[in-house]
């Protein structure tokens, strides 16, 4: 190695290689000092790649730290919860991931609205790319949506509340709730609903109230066949029956959550929901 040398990709995988196998940083600093490089440099690019990697690991293996999130039921397990207006039944809990399954959240009536409402104002389904902060359509998710504006009709104000009440979360820390419309064969991949903090586009999506921290999923149907969430670290699938929702938190941005879940193939029929993200903060 000449005095000269430049950091390579070669050259850092091979400092990487001999810490990672054992040997100190002297004796790494030995060999290369003995293949012709001048000391000064050696050290530098020593500490270049090993503080590098260490930074790396330690960003693989910290948790962030947990936040609070929204808690449906504070006092522990019951069968029924009175949200502002309505008795809505807990069908099935779990702690981690905390999920909870609610039933008769919304009426056959306020189901049918939402359908109604969003029918004509449905588009292919965007995603938010977090590298660019833009809107953009997504494989992943083959449904077609729309979002309403918080509050923008009675029925949605009136679900909103509830949902409020349930979450027992700031309704102002919403987001507009989102409809999705799921055909046959459309399905909603596994992902996270929090924004992930290593993408370029996040930071500019927490200024409006942070991170999202619970997922509230309501199915405005039943589908003849198929469209169960499911939230594969946990093997769970929880079948779409109208008036029904899921419910599910995340107190950090990280997969240690288990909150990986999606949306199932539609085999036959289709799948309406309507989906209410919440945030640690007021969402403007
Ligand atoms: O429609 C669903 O079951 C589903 C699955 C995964 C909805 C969402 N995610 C969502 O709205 O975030
Ligand atoms: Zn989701």
């Amino acid at each position: 190695m000449s005095e000269q040398q430049p950091m390579t990709p070669e050259l850092r995988a091979w400092i990487i290689e001999q810490a990672t196998a054992g040997h100190k940083p002297e004796v790494v600093l030995e060999s290369m000092l003995a293949s012709g490089w001048n000391e000064d440099s050696a050290i530098a690019a020593l500490e270049q790649v090993l503080t590098g990697y260490l930074d790396d690991r330690v960003k693989q293996t910290v948790l962030p730290p947990a936040v609070p999130v929204p808690e449906p039921l504070p006092n522990g397990p019951r069968t029924m919860l009175r949200a502002h207006d309505r008795d809505v039944q807990v069908l099935m809990t779990m702690h981690t991931p905390r999920v909870i399954v609610f039933g008769g959240l919304l009426s056959d009536d306020e189901c049918d609205q939402m359908i109604a409402l969003a029918r004509t104002r449905l588009a292919r389904s965007e995603t938010v790319q977090t590298e660019t902060g833009a809107s953009e359509v997504n494989d992943a998710r083959t449904s077609q949506g729309m979002f309403f504006e918080r509050g923008e009709h009675p029925v949605v104000a009136r679900i909103e509340a509830r949902m409020a009440a349930l979450m027992g979360w700031p309704l102002e820390n919403g987001e507009g709730l989102q409809v999705l419309r799921y055909g046959p064969g459309a399905e909603y991949k596994p992902h996270y609903d929090y924004f992930d903090p290593a993408h370029s586009g996040t930071p500019s999506i927490l200024k409006r109230g942070g991170q999202r921290v619970a997922s509230l999923v309501c199915y405005l149907n039943t589908p003849t066949q198929g469209g169960a969430t499911t939230f594969p670290d946990v093997q769970l699938d929880v079948s779409p029956v109208r008036g029904n929702a899921v419910f599910f938190s995340y107190d950090r941005a990280h997969p240690a959550t288990r909150s990986l879940h999606g949306g199932a193939p539609v085999i036959e029929g289709e799948k309406w929901v309507a989906t209410k993200w919440v945030r640690e903060g007021r969402f403007v």
